[in-house]
C-alpha cells in the first residue's frame, strides 16, 4: 500500500464506516462492566429495524409499523444479546461451566459463547419440543445436552437446584446480566428513530425480554434520550399464556415451541412492565401466529419463527386499538431458519415436484 493510501485510509474513513464492536462496547457506559471484565462477544446486536407496509395496510391509522429483526444477531436469535453479558461476567468470575433449561434458542446462544469463552455449556432441553435448528446449533457448538421427560418449566426447576449445589452459573434470564444486554435493543431502537415508538409488541415466554425493554426504554428516557416511553404490548400463544389468564399452565402447548412456557420466571417483572407502561397482554392463537409468519415471509421476504410472529399477530389483533399516526415496533426475536419443519409444513408456496427436466414442461406448468 502507497504512503498516500496509508495516509488515506487513516484519516478519511468516517466514523460510520467504523466496524459494530458488539453490544458492550457499544453501550458499555450503561452496562456493568469494567477494565477488567472479559469481553466474549461475537458482535452481536446492531440488528436491522425495517418497516413493514404489508401490516401498515392492514391495520389503517396511518401508523408507521417496524419490526426489529433480532433473527439475525450471530446465533440467531435476541438471546445473544444476554448472553454477550452474562458469559462475560462469568468468565470474569473463573466461571468453568454453565447451565439453562431452554426450549431451543438459549442453548444455542449458551453453547456458543461458552465454548467461545473456553466453558463447558449444559443445556436441559424437553425432548421433542426444540426446533431442529436450535438442536443442530447446540450439537455443532458442543453443548453438553441432555433432553429430559418432562417441559422447560420442570427443566428450570432442575438447572435452578443444580446452581445451587454446583460452581456451575446459571444462564438463563434469572441471571441478571442477561436482562442488562437485552435491554440495549432498546437504545438501538431509539438511537434510530431518535425516539421511543408509541407501542412496543413483543412475545413473552419467560417474560425476560419485555422486563429487559422496558428497563432499557426507562434508562434512555430518564438520561434524556427519548420524550416518550412506548406502552408494552406483551404476547403469548392461546395454549401457553399464564401472563394473559394470570395462573400457571401446567400442560402448555403451541407450535411456537420457543415460548412453550407455563410459569414464567419474570412475572413479576412483566407485570410491572405492563402497569408502568399502561401496556397491555393479550393471546392469540396457533393460527393467528402462522398467519403473521406467513405475511411477513410471503409479502416482506421476512423470515422471523414462530414465537417471533407472535409480536405482529398480536398487533394485528389489536389493529383496532392503534392510536393516529402512531409509531410502533414488533420484535423479530428469532430467525425462521431455526424451525424448518415449521416453514415447510405452514406456507402457501406452489411447489411442484417430480418434473421431468425439460423446458417445454416447465414453460407449461409456470404459466408461459
Ligand atoms: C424466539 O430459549 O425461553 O419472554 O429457553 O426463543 O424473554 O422468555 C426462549 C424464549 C421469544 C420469549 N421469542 O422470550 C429459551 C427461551 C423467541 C424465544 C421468546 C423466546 P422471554
Amino acid at each position: 500500500m502507497s504512503l498516500t493510501q496509508k495516509l488515506r485510509d487513516k484519516f478519511m474513513r468516517s466514523p460510520e464506516m467504523e466496524p459494530w464492536p458488539g453490544l458492550i462496547e457499544k453501550y458499555r457506559q450503561w452496562l456493568p462492566v469494567s477494565g477488567k471484565t472479559p469481553v466474549i462477544t461475537l458482535k452481536e446486536g446492531c440488528t436491522p429495524l425495517i418497516r413493514v407496509k404489508s401490516i401498515e395496510r392492514r391495520i389503517k391509522n396511518h401508523a408507521k409499523v417496524y419490526v426489529k429483526y433480532d433473527g439475525l444477531n450471530p446465533t440467531g436469535s435476541f438471546k445473544d444479546r444476554g448472553m454477550t453479558m452474562a458469559i462475560s461476567k462469568a468468565k470474569e468470575e473463573g466461571c468453568e461451566a454453565v447451565i439453562c433449561a431452554s426450549t431451543g434458542n438459549t442453548s444455542a446462544s449458551a453453547a456458543a459463547y461458552a465454548k467461545r469463552a473456553g466453558m463447558r455449556a449444559f443445556v436441559l432441553i424437553p425432548d421433542g419440543y426444540v426446533a431442529q435448528g436450535k438442536l443442530a446449533q447446540a450439537l455443532v457448538y458442543g453443548a453438553e445436552i441432555i433432553a429430559i421427560r418432562g417441559n422447560f418449566d420442570s427443566a428450570l426447576d432442575i438447572v435452578r437446584e443444580l446452581n445451587k449445589k454446583y460452581p456451575i452459573t446459571l444462564v438463563n434470564s434469572v441471571n441478571p446480566f442477561r436482562l442488562q444486554g437485552q435491554k440495549t435493543a432498546a437504545f438501538e431502537i431509539i438511537d434510530e428513530l431518535t425516539d421511543a415508538p408509541d407501542w412496543l409488541c413483543i412475545p413473552m415466554g419467560n417474560a425476560g425480554n419485555i422486563s429487559a425493554y422496558w428497563l432499557g426504554f426507562k434508562e434512555y428516557n430518564k438520561a434524556g434520550k427519548s420524550k416518550k416511553l412506548p406502552r408494552m404490548m406483551g404476547f403469548q400463544a392461546s395454549g401457553s399464556a399464564p401472563l394473559v389468564y394470570g395462573k400457571k399452565i401446567e400442560n402448555p402447548e403451541t407450535i411456537a415451541t420457543a415460548i412453550r412456557i407455563g410459569n414464567p420466571v419474570n412475572q413479576s417483572k412483566a407485570i410491572n412492565a405492563k402497569k408502568e407502561s399502561k401496556g397491555g397482554f393479550l393471546d392469540v392463537t396457533d393460527e393467528e401466529i402462522i398467519k403473521a409468519y406467513n405475511i411477513l415471509g410471503c409479502e416482506e421476504g421476512i423470515f422471523c419463527e414462530p414465537a417471533s410472529a407472535a409480536s405482529v399477530a398480536g398487533l394485528l389483533k389489536r389493529s383496532n386499538e392503534v392510536p393516529q399516526n402512531s409509531t410502533i415496533v414488533c420484535v423479530l426475536t428469532g430467525n425462521g431458519l431455526k424451525d424448518p419443519d415449521c416453514a415447510i409444513n405452514n406456507n402457501s408456496a406452489k411447489f411442484y415436484k417430480d418434473i421431468p427436466a425439460e423446458s417445454k414442461k416447465i414453460s407449461e406448468l409456470i404459466g408461459y
